[in-house]
């Protein structure tokens, strides 16, 4: 069948939107009809070859849609139900899987773009293999998918506030209650308000944390975090951050600083704006071959904690529907991420509006 998508051909160069063949799903696999994808910045890190596929490549890895068809095997699933993307096929049997920390399965590693039969089902006019972005690709009308990447959700949810739920809401908040545990009345810095930092925001207000600081140097994206729950903001374009954070502390540092940004510099910052055995959790995914240097006898002697967060350290199929019980129950802001819906056309202005800082959330419809 036929599916328009959003190719990445060549790196820092505009994405092109197309026509695509998409084979049927093969046994294990399901076909969705893509409802809409959320405009992430990873999606973006693709293009510049941060996060690196060697051929050209789908994008998008936060989306929800409707099953169309189901391919042999699958039993959980049929057509008509309702789906969140997750970006993480797990094996459900390896020594990670056991331990319950199914998005670091042994059979996982960032990134992929084939299915796990190792087999491409999207080709272009010329016949050329064209990858998944993390084995889905959601800026995409349909997908064909493992359903091991598929969460089952209930019809009454817009399907374009769930698609958040994929990557952002669950990264974001995930890595504050899950990774960091934030205990109630922790002192909190977000380093990176965009849609992911802005999740961080909410999962610091979910865990009662008493100061949460939101670090950025876009005012817009620093007046986002105040309206998700941020106690105080620090454009860091006008002062050193860390001065900052540890005057708004009493000189102390806060508890918990996250890293939203995936930049070795604000990295350090985050290291360096925590207190002595306080916990700097790096959420951002940095360029795949950029190192970070800390000072390592300091590390020692302050007890400082630097630990990395992947999606939330989530179980997907146990937290994303929790995550939807919450913003039913309003304790959870989803409507409020999105500034702007775009056709998938629009994809390459929606990576423009990002990186200057317009949306809390950029998201893709389809019809
Ligand atoms: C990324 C991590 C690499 C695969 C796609 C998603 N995380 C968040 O944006
Ligand atoms: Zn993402």
């Amino acid at each position: 069948m036929k599916t328009r998508a959003a190719v990445m051909y060549k790196h820092n160069e505009p994405v092109i939107v197309e026509e695509l063949e998409l084979d049927e799903p093969k046994a294990n696999e399901v076909l969705v009809r893509t409802a809409a994808s959320g405009v992430c910045h990873s999606d973006l890190s693709v293009v510049t070859g941060a996060i690196y596929y060697d051929a050209a490549v789908v994008l998008g890895h936060e989306g929800a849609g409707i099953i169309e068809r189901v391919g042999a095997d699958v039993t959980d699933f049929q057509p008509g139900d309702h789906v969140i993307l997750s970006f993480v096929s797990y094996c459900g049997g390896c020594r990670m899987c056991q331990m319950e920390k199914v998005c670091l399965c042994e059979s996982y590693d960032v990134p992929r773009g084939f299915q796990l039969d190792g087999t491409y089902r999207l080709h272009n006019k010329s016949g050329d293999a064209i990858l998944q972005m993390a084995r889905i690709a959601t800026m995409s009308e349909y997908m064909v998918v493992p359903q091991q990447n598929l969460v089952k959700i209930d019809k009454d949810y817009a399907l374009e506030k769930a698609a958040l739920v994929g990557c952002g809401v669950t990264t974001g908040v995930g890595a504050v209650l899950n990774t960091a545990k934030v205990e109630p009345g922790s002192s909190v810095a977000v380093i990176g308000t965009g849609g992911v930092g802005l999740n961080a925001i909410q999962g610091a207000v979910l865990a009662q944390a008493e100061q949460i600081i939101a670090v950025d140097i876009a005012e817009k994206k620093l007046d986002f975090a105040k309206s998700f729950g941020a106690t105080d903001a620090v454009n860091a374009a006008t002062c050193d951050p860390v001065e900052a954070v540890r005057e708004l502390t009493d000189g102390l540092g806060v508890d918990y600083a996250f890293e939203v940004i995936g930049n070795p510099k604000t990295i350090v910052q985050a290291y360096r704006m925590v207190r002595a055995a306080g916990t700097a959790v790096i959420v951002g995914m940095a360029h795949h071959e950029m190192d970070v240097s800390i000072p390592a006898q300091h590390l020692v002697s302050t007890e400082r904690q630097l630990i990395g967060s992947f999606y939330g350290s989530c179980h997907p199929r146990v937290d994303m529907p929790k995550l939807l019980r919450l913003y039913t129950e309003g304790k959870l802001k989803l409507d409020e991420l999105i500034t702007r819906h775009y056709r998938l056309e629009q994809i390459n202005e929606a990576f423009a509006d990002m990186e200057a800082g317009e949306n809390a959330r950029g998201v893709i419809v389809f019809n």
